[in-house]
C-alpha cells in the first residue's frame, strides 16, 4: 500500500510503497477513506513534536472501513465503518477501569503514542525497516493496522470525509470546551487561533451555551469562518494589535476562559492575561518540545488556572459518538471545516496550505 512517510525531521514528506502485515490479536486492518491533516502532523515534520519517532507514517485524523480483524477482536467486523481515535488506552490500568481513559499512562499507551504496539513492534515497514504510524494511527495512508481499543465504530451513513475530523481536530476542540474547560451557559470565552482545532473550540463553546465567544486570529478568512461557526466578536491580530487589551475592551474584566489554539508559548501567556480573576486559560496548542511557558505570577495569584489539554480530555468511545450525534442534529457543523479534498499524492499541497495558513482543514482521500 502507499503512505505518506517521513524519513527524518525536516525532510519532505514522500508517498512511498509500504509493506503492511496482517493484524495480530486485538488488531484491525482499516482501509482509510479519509484523513485530515492537522498542525500536529506539521509539528512532527518540523521536528517540534514530543510524540514522533521517524521513520514514520504521518496522519492521525482518519476514518475508514474495516478490512480484516485479528484474533480476539469482538467489537468490530469486516465492513464496519470506524473513526481512528487519537489514542488507544490500555483498558487495564486503574485509570482505564475507572473510565478515565485519557489519564491512562500505561506502557501500552506510551508505546501507542510513539506508534508501537504493546510489544514494541509495528505492522508497517519499508525495505525491511520498521515504520511508526503517528500516535498508532498513521492515517495518511491507504491502510492502517490499529488496535481495536483505538477504533470507534460509527454508523455507515456518516460521510467519512467529514467524520474523519472527529479523529483529532473536532474532538480536541469540542472537548477542550466541554471536557477540559467545562464552559458553562452564559460564559464569556476567547479563542486565540481559529484553525482546524480552534474553530471547534468555538463550536464547543457555542454548544455549551457561551454568551460571548471572542475569536482572535491573524487571518481575516479564519475570522469569517469563526463568525459563521458561532463567534460573537472578532479580533484581527497582527503587528501593533494589543490582543489582551482588545479582549478586555470587549469583555470588561476579562473572559471566564481563554483558549490558546496555535502552539506558541507567547500566546499562552497572552491567553492567560485575557482571563478574569478566577478564570482559566487552556493551552490547546502544542508548544515546541522543551520550551517553557511563562506566565505573569501576579495574574496567577488572582486565583486563575492554567490548564493543559490532551486531545480535549476525550474518551473516544463516548466523545466520537457524541460528535456524530451533534453533527446529525445540526448543532455541530463539519462541512465548513473542509477547505479542500485531495488524493494522497497531493499530501504536499495540504502541508503547504497549513504552513501558509490557507484554509481550515485539508482532507486527504487515499
Ligand atoms: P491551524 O494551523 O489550522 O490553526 C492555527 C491558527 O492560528 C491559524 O488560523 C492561524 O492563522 C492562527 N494564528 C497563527 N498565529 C497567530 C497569532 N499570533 N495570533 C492569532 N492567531 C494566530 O492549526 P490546528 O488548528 O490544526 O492546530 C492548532 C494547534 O493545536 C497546533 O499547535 C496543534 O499541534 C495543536 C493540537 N493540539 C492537540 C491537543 O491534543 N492538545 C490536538 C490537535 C492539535
Ligand atoms: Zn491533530
Amino acid at each position: 500500500m502507499r503512505a505518506a512517510v517521513l524519513r527524518e525531521f525536516r525532510e519532505p514528506v514522500r508517498i512511498e510503497e509500504v509493506r503492511v502485515e496482517a493484524p495480530r490479536a486485538g488488531e484491525v486492518l482499516v482501509r482509510v477513506a479519509a484523513s485530515g491533516v492537522c498542525r500536529s502532523d506539521l509539528h512532527v515534520v518540523d521536528g517540534r513534536s514530543v510524540v514522533a519517532r521517524p521513520p514514520m507514517v504521518l496522519g492521525h485524523e482518519g476514518a475508514g472501513v474495516v478490512e480484516e480483524v485479528g484474533p480476539g477482536v469482538r467489537s468490530l467486523a469486516r465492513g464496519d465503518h470506524v473513526v481512528i481515535a487519537l489514542y488507544g488506552p490500555c483498558g487495564e490500568c486503574g485509570d482505564c477501569r475507572a473510565g478515565n481513559v485519557s489519564g491512562c499512562w500505561s506502557e501500552t499507551r506510551t508505546r501507542n503514542m510513539y506508534g508501537e504496539m504493546p510489544d514494541g513492534s509495528t505492522r508497517l515497514s519499508s525495505q525491511g525497516v520498521a515504520l511508526h504510524p503517528m500516535v498508532g494511527a498513521g492515517s495518511l495512508a491507504e491502510q492502517a493496522v490499529v488496535r481495536e481499543a483505538q477504533l470507534v465504530k460509527i454508523d455507515p451513513d456518516l460521510p467519512l470525509d467529514l467524520i474523519c475530523l472527529a479523529g483529532c481536530g473536532v474532538t480536541t476542540g469540542v472537548g477542550a470546551a466541554l471536557n477540559t474547560a467545562r464552559v458553562e451557559p452564559g460564559a464569556r470565552v476567547a479563542v486565540i487561533g481559529c484553525g482546524g482545532v480552534g474553530l471547534n473550540v468555538i463550536q464547543g463553546a457555542r454548544i455549551a451555551g457561551a454568551a460571548r465567544i471572542v475569536a482572535v486570529d491573524i487571518a481575516s478568512a479564519k475570522l469569517d469562518l469563526a463568525s459563521d461557526l458561532g463567534a460573537t466578536d472578532l479580533v484581527l491580530a497582527g503587528p501593533g494589535v494589543d490582543v489582551v487589551a482588545r479582549v478586555k475592551e470587549l469583555v470588561p474584566g476579562g473572559v471566564d476562559t481563554a483558549f490558546e489554539v496555535i502552539g506558541s508559548p507567547e500566546i499562552v501567556r497572552e491567553a492567560f492575561a485575557c482571563t478574569r480573576i478566577g478564570g482559566s486559560a487552556v493551552m490547546v496548542g502544542s508548544p515546541p518540545a522543551g520550551e517553557d511557558v511563562r506566565i505573569d505570577g501576579r495574574l496567577l495569584f488572582g486565583d486563575r488556572r492554567l490548564l493543559g489539554c490532551m486531545g480535549g480530555g476525550n474518551v473516544p468511545q463516548r466523545d466520537i459518538p457524541r460528535i456524530a450525534a451533534l453533527y446529525r442534529s445540526g448543532a455541530l457543523r463539519l462541512e465548513p471545516l473542509v477547505s479542500r479534498r485531495l488524493p494522497l499524492d497531493e499530501v504536499g499541497v495540504a502541508f503547504e496550505a497549513l504552513r501558509k495558513g490557507d484554509g481550515a482543514r485539508s482532507v486527504i482521500q487515499p
